[in-house]
């Protein structure tokens, strides 16, 4: 395109000019060990003349020790090299320190690998100026998994004395490396050398070659070097191969002679893999959330509403948390493409958190989302073992849903922005990540339940699912006993090495920790609107009780609503004076309605509550009022402040908020009784509730009767302990507490 080309002819007539060419990957191919790979003598030759064209700097900034480099570029003086990712420069005289390194951190390093390498034949330790590198490519292959373990717990443990170094990603070794010391620290060297008003092009394959990019200015431009579409960068441009680079030399050479332009192509092609935003690094989002579905932000409610909307505790969550960030968030549009692909990234910066969506093919729907997100692993990790059903070719949608999300993350954030995955349908997301060669930190936060060994063993991909898990850096869970059992699944199906909150697993230490969610109480606690009072004032004297037992669900069978209403069969049964003076209002959102277990679960409910009126129901008092519809905050809040008794009784159950909800709903002076489930993760914490069995319809029947009967002091003395809880880990803490836990990962 000729605006590229002018773009280029711009950038490449510009005095002064400064190039920095990385070596292995970018001016010579790989060779099969580092001694074979070096430049030809033609190669030598052309970059003498590169090196010495009026107004050029050209400097090869490359990860070899400094004899390396010396060696082979000791025909070429006018070259600038750069050896070790920055640590030793070397102008027209004699190589340079870059920077000061902690020497005796690194031999005491250097000395604490000597056991590891006695036990691992094959091994050994690469010692340089600003890093330790442990080796591992000739160690048998039935050893390397023991040998990641060993060399990553004992290099996890040196770095939490040692915060200024840090792990490279680098192949089939370790490296640990000053913080201080990469790539980017030699652009302003050679800008130095450059002179005033210098515009430098940066060309590299790798991953450290991006810590050159990122601090490239307004002026300068980068190349990826690689074949295809490998991964995210910071680079807009690409070129294939090193002859690609040469070419694209020579033809910068061409630009420069005057009076003549270039006699070939340009070489370079725009980066299709680039992220298409312009913009510099620092303002692209630091922080990205990916969750399946996306939060309706963009309804355009009138501002006497927006208090009104129900836009959940996640969203209130995570809006601060991502605005501080200057963040963005990740889903599902919930809209198909036609085609077999998932469509381009959209964003929309409008909104507060700003949203990025993808659409997915029409075929995905039924297989990743309703297929194995919500009849394989939604039942299997609520302990519904009978429900599960698996399909191969859901798993593979699965797979490629989670690769469409990263590669949508990857188009909208920096390799090192942190990422922060939500949930059981984006389990393999970290994966397609680090893959694509996302370094920066990644975390998942799990808010359903975590089942047991012996349950999670149903699942055929039970391995690649904990390989992915593994993956991130962070992984969280509501309850210490949800993450107990991802730890007891580590151990049992794979190699990983687990301690108390952390996992070490193919040289990756992943932390697993507890962050149990909250809401945000102020939001159940304003005045009632009067059209609302009046609403459920209406509600209230319909039913003709005097008393009120309250339930609040997504419509869902882990939510155990037929059990509820059988157990509420069993009080009147059990308890005839409570005939007449207490009814049950059921209120259940819409939820996944194509699935046909939710049909079905609508139907079994709708049975019971006509079964109940039938049998009980007066002409002057319904026992069970069933709501299949969604209400707002305010008018939820209200409807909690009215009941005697909030009835969350879930057969199984991640937190659970609706039990938070009520807490934090009611009148301190008269509040009503939460009687809520074992089995909700809200258990953990709530203990001042009454808690109950819904697998025993007559225990809960007693419960009941129990909750509607006490006494006002032990009402107000259980609220005002739970209502502390509640206030105290709230939807705004847990977000800060995990953000802060991923950032300080790595
Ligand atoms: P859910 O299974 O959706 O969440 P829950 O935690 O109870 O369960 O949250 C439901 C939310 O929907 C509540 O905020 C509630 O107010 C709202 N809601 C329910 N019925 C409604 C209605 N009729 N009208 C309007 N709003 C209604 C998943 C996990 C949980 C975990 C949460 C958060 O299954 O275990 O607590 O994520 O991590």
């Amino acid at each position: 395109m000729a605006s590229h080309v002018d773009h280029w002819l711009a950038l490449a007539r510009h005095t002064p000019l400064a190039l920095l060419l990385d070596l292995d990957g970018t001016l010579i191919p790989f060779a099969s060990t580092p001694g074979e790979a070096r430049p030809s003598p033609e190669l030598l030759t052309f970059l003498a003349k590169v090196a010495a064209a009026p107004g050029v700097t050209c400097a090869v900034v490359s990860g070899r020790p400094r004899s390396s480099l010396e060696e082979m570029f000791a025909s070429v003086p006018e070259l600038r090299l750069v050896a070790e990712h920055g640590a030793w420069r070397k102008g027209s005289g004699a190589w340079h320190p870059a920077a000061q390194v902690e020497v005796s951190a690194l031999d005491e390093l250097e000395q604490l690998f000597a056991p590891l390498l006695a036990a691992h034949a094959g091994s050994f330790v690469e010692r340089k100026s600003a890093s330790v590198c442990a080796h591992y490519r000739c160690v048998p292959a039935a050893e390397r998994e023991a040998f990641l373990v060993g060399a990553t717990a004992l290099v996890e443990r040196w770095l939490e004395s040692h915060p200024s170094f840090d792990i490279l990603d680098v192949v089939e070794a370790i490296e640990v490396r000053a913080r201080h010391v990469n790539k980017g620290i030699s652009l302003e060297w050679v800008r130095e050398r450059a002179g005033v008003g210098v515009r430098c092009i940066a060309l590299g394959d790798d991953v450290t070659d991006e810590d050159m990019f990122a601090v490239l200015g307004p002026g300068d431009d980068a190349i990826l070097v690689g074949p295809g579409r490998r991964r995210s960068t910071l680079a807009r441009w690409r070129l294939s191969d090193p002859p690609a680079v040469s070419d694209f030399l020579r033809w910068i050479l061409a630009a420069r002679q005057e009076g003549s332009g270039p006699d070939h192509a340009l070489p370079v092609a725009m980066a299709t893999y680039s992220r298409p935003r312009a913009g510099t690094s620092s303002e692209r989002p630091r922080l990205l959330a990916i969750s399946n579905r996306l939060p309706h932000l963009r309804e355009r409610a009138e501002p006497s509403d927006k208090r009104n909307r129900n836009v959940g505790g996640l969203v209130s969550a995570l809006e601060p948390v991502l605005a501080e960030r200057h963040g963005l968030w990740l889903g599902w549009s919930g809209k198909s493409t036609p085609t077999a692909q998932a469509s381009a990234v959209r964003t929309d910066a409008e909104t507060s958190p700003s949203l990025a969506w993808i659409d997915l093919p029409e075929a995905w729907q039924g297989k990743y989302y309703n297929g194995l997100c919500n009849r394989g692993l939604w039942p299997l990790f609520h302990s519904f073992p009978g429900r599960v059903r698996f399909a191969d070719d859901e798993w593979e949608a699965y797979v490629q849903a989670n690769e469409a999300f990263a590669a949508a993350a990857g188009e909208l954030v920096d390799p090192d922005a942190a990422i922060w995955a939500h949930d059981y349908h984006v389990l393999l997301v970290a994966t397609a990540l680090r893959r694509r060669g996302h370094r920066g930190p990644l975390g998942l936060f799990l808010h359903i339940p975590f089942p047991g060994a012996d349950l999670f063993e149903m699942l055929p991909w039970a391995g690649q699912i904990l390989d992915g898990l593994l993956d991130f850096d962070l992984v969280g869970f509501h309850t210490p006993g949800f993450a107990a059992n991802f730890r007891e699944c580590v151990s049992r199906f794979t190699p990983g090495q687990v301690g108390d909150d952390v996992v070490l697993h193919r040289g990756r230490r992943t932390r697993v920790q507890v962050f149990p969610i909250g809401i945000m109480p102020e939001g159940f606690q304003e005045p009632a609107e009067p059209a609302t009072a009046a609403d459920v004032a209406a509600l209230v004297s319909s039913l003709g009780a005097t008393r009120l037992v309250l339930g609040v669900d997504r419509l869902d069978y882990t939510k155990g609503i037929p059990e509820r209403l059988l157990a509420f069969e069993r009080l009147l049964r059990l308890f005839p004076e409570w005939r007449g003076k207490v009814s049950l209002v059921q209120v259940s959102v819409p939820s996944r309605a194509d699935v046909p277990e939710y049909a079905e679960q609508r139907q079994i409910i709708e049975t019971a509550v006509g079964r109940i009126n039938g049998e009980y129901g007066e002409s002057h008092w319904v026992p069970v009022r069933y709501l299949y519809r969604s209400y707002t905050r305010n008018h939820l809040a209200l409807l909690y402040r009215t009941a005697d008794v909030g009835y969350v009784t879930p057969l199984r159950d991640g937190m659970n908020l609706v039990a938070k909800e009520f807490v934090a709903a009611q009148d301190p002076t008269n509040p009503g009784v939460l009687l809520l489930s074992r089995f909700a993760g809200a258990a953990v914490e709530l203990h001042e509730a009454l808690l109950t069995n819904p697998y025993h319809a007559d225990g809960m029947a007693r419960d009941l009767d129990r909750a509607l009967r006490m006494p006002a002091p032990e009402r107000r003395g259980r609220h005002s302990a739970l209502l502390e809880t509640v206030s105290r880990t709230t939807a705004l803490t847990w977000a800060t507490d995990f953000v802060t836990a991923l950032e300080s990962v790595r």
